[in-house]
């Protein structure tokens, strides 16, 4: 029966993963992976979690099932911190929510809930989005269609392209929006345009829906959300896929939110019904660790705090290699103007090279990025800095 199934390619940016673990030159340089790393390579446990597990550890009293939603406590602390303690549609009663498997989870089921509220229903994404958006979204029967996003001969955002396109958008049609920090390109919205783009949602009917898998990357965890809020306090309806994997560093615990807006109470009571049994026709019900983690983070001041200051370490360090990684360019003699990278947020910007180049930097330097020259910019380091930037600036000149 499975003998006729042909192989097909690993993801290009896990895959990336292996070959660099592979690679035993002591100078590799790894900036294929959205993963957060401090200035020694590592993924630490963050401080808070380590924490709150220890106490998880004392307290938990069983193990039994959590239901298909998680559990409540993890899904209004999760809707506060991404709607804002006191949202209009949180104080209309207007919101529902599942704990899920990853942002990417969410992403899935917030799809299928979608086609299931219109079939083959057409979701329109930036061009470029990240690469797992098209199998999360398209695999539960969702049409993707494109907007103009990111120009890259100017390394900035089209937004009048991007407009142009959307004006064609209407009632029925979805459009997903990245909250902040941009994957792949890193060029997020101006508060004036997601003022723009929110008009025209209410405007020409089209429900957004948004992933937010950085918050807290980007400016701070309330500014990053402010795009996010100001279209759901635009539009009668949205769905949300927030993500806990970044700014808490749960990873591999699997652990987001997939959040819905309704128009009014009883229909947000009848589409829970819907999402609901959509994630029963999943996975029954979403793992608990991981939410307990965050419930028990978000819940606790003195956790809270400690939490919040690790992720302003996160984004400052982060921050701080955009302006390094701009200057060290600039006096390796880099061919070309990198200050764009210094302007754009959270983990990741374009290099602006040819695929040639990407690839000749694996090959001759063993420095991983993926073909589209996507540098997730956390695996910089200032004891890689300078050979990563003489080593671009060679490519750049042969
Ligand atoms: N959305 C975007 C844009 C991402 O970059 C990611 C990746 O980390 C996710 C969603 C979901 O991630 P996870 O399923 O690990 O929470
Ligand atoms: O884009 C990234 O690198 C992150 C992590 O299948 C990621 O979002 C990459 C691939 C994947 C899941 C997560």
């Amino acid at each position: 029966m499975f003998d006729h199934l042909k192989s097909l390619p690993a993801d290009p940016i896990l895959g990336l993963l292996a070959t660099y673990r592979a690679d035993d030159n002591p100078n590799k340089i790894d900036l294929g992976v959205g993963v957060y790393k401090d200035e020694a390579g590592h993924t630490p446990v963050l401080q808070a979690v380590k924490e709150a597990e220890t106490r998880l550890l004392r307290s938990e009293e069983t193990k039994a099932y959590v239901g298909p939603a998680g559990t409540p406590g993890f899904n209004n602390a999760m809707q506060e911190l991404v709607l804002g303690a006191g949202h209009p549609a949180l104080v209309g009663n207007r919101v529902r929510s599942a704990q899920t498997p990853g942002g990417c989870g969410a992403l899935r089921v917030l799809a299928e809930f979608s086609d299931r509220a219109k079939t083959g229903a057409t979701i329109w994404v930036s061009d470029p989005t990240w690469a797992n958006h098209v199998p999360l979204l398209g695999n539960a029967g969702l049409e993707i269609k494109s907007y103009p996003y990111y120009d890259r001969a100017t390394s900035s955002l089209q937004f009048d392209a991007m407009v142009e396109t959307l004006k064609q958008v209407g009632e029925g049609d979805l459009v997903l929006f990245h909250a902040c920090c941009h994957n792949p390109c890193g060029a997020d919205l101006t508060r004036e345009q997601w003022q723009v783009l929110a008009e025209m949602a209410q405007k020409q009917g089209f429900t957004p829906f948004i992933d937010m898998a950085y918050q807290g990357f980007g400016d701070s965890l309330e500014a990053d959300a402010y795009g996010l809020r100001l279209m759901a306090e635009s539009v009668p309806e949205m769905l949300v896929a927030a993500s806990c994997s970044k700014n808490f560093g749960l990873y591999r615990e699997r652990v987001g939110l997939a959040m819905v807006i309704y128009s009014d109470a009883a229909a947000a009571d009848r589409g829970q019904s819907q999402l609901l049994n959509v994630v029963r026709g999943n996975y029954s019900m979403p793992p608990n660790h991981g939410g307990a983690i965050v419930e028990s983070i978000l819940t606790d001041a003195g956790l809270r705090a400690n939490w919040e200051a690790e992720l302003t370490e996160m984004r400052e360090r982060i921050n701080s290699l955009r302006s390094g990684v701009v200057e060290s360019l600039r006096d390796a003699g880099a061919a070309g103007d990198f200050s764009f990278i210094e302007k754009q947020k959270g983990m990741f910007s374009f290099l602006g090279i040819t695929p040639e180049q990407v690839h000749k930097l694996q090959q001759d330097y063993s420095i991983y990025m993926v073909d589209s020259s996507r540098i997730s910019i956390a695996g910089l380091s200032q004891s890689n800095m300078a050979y990563f930037c003489k080593s671009v600036a060679e490519v750049l000149d042969a």
